[in-house]
């Protein structure tokens, strides 16, 4: 059968790595035990519950910190290779800073990774997502340029730590949220909303990843052999139609979601897109500012970003469809610089999340133009997923799984170095502001139960089946919803 024909049987190979993620804040719960210190998650929810859509906050949320049994449970039940997780820099270090080490909140982790390995799973550990001490907040977080040094500090700590028993290791999720979501609007914490800040909030979260890629290569790889990545947000940007203007917009919403995190490490000549400096720069000059708004990276920054990660962890949704701005936004903002309107496709299948429709060949084309713009680099999809309500019967979430993975073996078969991939979620957790009212779980949580019990969705039995079988059999169901340890 030729390549193109839909009946080609494609098959994941047999050393393909599949996995299930979710993190700290989302999931633990213990939001002050055992010395743990506040993170600016928990001051937001906290300051502002109003924020949060059903009010459930990261207080208890799953309460692995209590379930981590359970949880490893599950994942052996699933026959995953690897658990993504994260780990709370305020939990460890209270405080942020290395003197105040919280040998309790350690535990937590040295148990659940010991656990995992007891079962063959190999951890990959996340050192943050999202989830700051807010002590660090009060002196600026990610825009006071010293926290590079705070990261680089932490970073070590906890490779020191675990550099024997992690192999796989990503050092920040998604520097746009933490950013752009976090310091230029008011969707995630610390939701300062200042446009000024987003930019220098690039820039050190990049370098904070670059120091700590650095410290593993001089400190710990020779001895432990360890993968060090970065996971970046690379859903998809489309013309609306193929017109002039349109892929104008769409060069310029790729530049501002994709390049300026990607071209730093993976690129040939580095530093942030010609077209995002341009850009700013230029604005920024109109609009008084003596400067640009987004910061210059020196020569050494430069040298220190590029080729800093063994692996590009890419955290893949849904695809966006784009044309030039209709409407004048507010100036000097993120949207104003970038210029552009985004939509979805009206035929396709709608998530719970107001920002999620299914469109797997995004993923194919996202794939593709990492190649050509990357040169093939080695990929572990770090997170894909869907949301729906509470049911154990989640035949969206198994269409869209079974989707996306019809276009990732295309994308293999044209040559993408992808070795893994991540399901989000294990469970379902809590979604930030979104709270508990979107549900990503392969593994329903009852959040009304004292023990937030879990129990296995049709998607977690058919992942399992893909995992065993390496292939998307669309006819495959199975005989009834229990799940056991094979
Ligand atoms: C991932 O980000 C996160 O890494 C993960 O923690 C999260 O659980 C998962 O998404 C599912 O939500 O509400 O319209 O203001 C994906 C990117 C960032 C997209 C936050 C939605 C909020 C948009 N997401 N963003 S909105």
């Amino acid at each position: 059968s030729d390549a193109y024909s839909d009946t080609k049987k494609r098959k994941f190979p047999e050393n393909f790595l599949f996995g299930a993620a979710t993190s700290a804040y989302q999931v633990e719960g213990g939001w002050e035990d055992d010395g743990k210190g506040e993170s600016i998650w928990d001051r937001f929810a906290h300051k502002h519950p109003e924020a949060i859509v059903d009010g459930r906050n990261g207080d208890v949320a799953s309460d692995s910190y209590h379930n981590w049994r359970r949880d490893v449970e599950m994942l052996r039940e699933l026959g995953v290779d690897f658990y993504r997780f994260s780990i709370s820099w305020p939990r460890v270090l209270p405080n942020g800073f290395e003197n105040n080490i919280n040998e309790n909140g350690f535990k937590y982790y040295d148990d659940l990774i010991d656990e995992l390995l007891k079962h063959s799973i190999q951890p990959m550990v996340t050192l943050y997502h999202f989830d700051l001490p807010q002590e660090l907040q009060d002196l600026g977080g990610w825009t006071n340029p010293l926290s590079v040094n705070w990261f680089e500090e932490y970073a070590r700590i906890v490779f020191k730590r675990y550099a024997e028993k992690v192999k796989f290791w990503i050092t920040i999720n998604q520097p746009n949220t933490i950013c752009v979501e976090g310091y230029g609007s008011k969707a995630m914490a610390p939701a300062i909303n200042s446009i000024d800040s987003a930019y220098e909030c690039v820039k050190n979260v990049m370098l904070a990843h670059a120091k700590a890629y650095d410290v593993y290569k001089k400190e710990f790889k020779k001895k432990h052999e360890g993968n060090v990545g970065i996971a970046i947000a690379v859903n998809w940007y489309d013309p609306i139609t193929n017109s002039t203007e349109n892929a104008e917009a769409v060069e310029k919403a790729r530049a501002f979601q994709l390049g300026l995190y990607l071209d730093p490490i993976f690129s040939k000549e580095g530093n942030f897109p010609v077209l995002v400096r341009k850009i700013v720069d230029k604005k920024s000059q109109e609009q008084g500012y003596s400067t640009s708004r987004l910061p210059k990276l020196s020569f050494q920054e430069i040298q220190l970003l590029k080729g800093s990660a063994d692996f590009l962890g890419m955290n893949h949704y849904t695809t966006f469809l784009v044309k030039p701005s209709q409407q004048k936004y507010p100036s000097p903002s993120f949207e104003d610089d970038v210029g552009v309107e985004y939509s979805q496709g009206e035929q396709w299948t709608k998530a719970k999340s107001s920002w999620l429709r299914s469109a797997p060949y995004g993923l194919y084309k996202a794939c593709i133009y990492l190649n050509l713009n990357y040169d093939y680099p080695k990929i572990i999809i770090t997170e894909h997923g869907w949301s729906s309500d509470p049911g154990l019967r989640d035949s969206s979430r198994v269409d869209n799984l079974r989707g996306y993975f019809g276009a990732l073996l295309l994308a293999m078969e044209d040559a993408t170095q992808v070795v893994g991939y991540t399901a989000w979620s294990l469970m379902d957790n809590v979604e930030w502001t979104a709270g508990t009212s979107e549900r990503f779980g392969l593994y329903e949580v009852d959040f009304e139960s004292e023990n937030k019990t879990r129990k296995a969705r049709l998607s977690a039995l058919v992942l399992k089946n893909i995992i065993e079988t390496r292939e998307v059999n669309l006819d495959w169901k199975p005989k009834n919803l229990k799940i056991h340890i094979t």
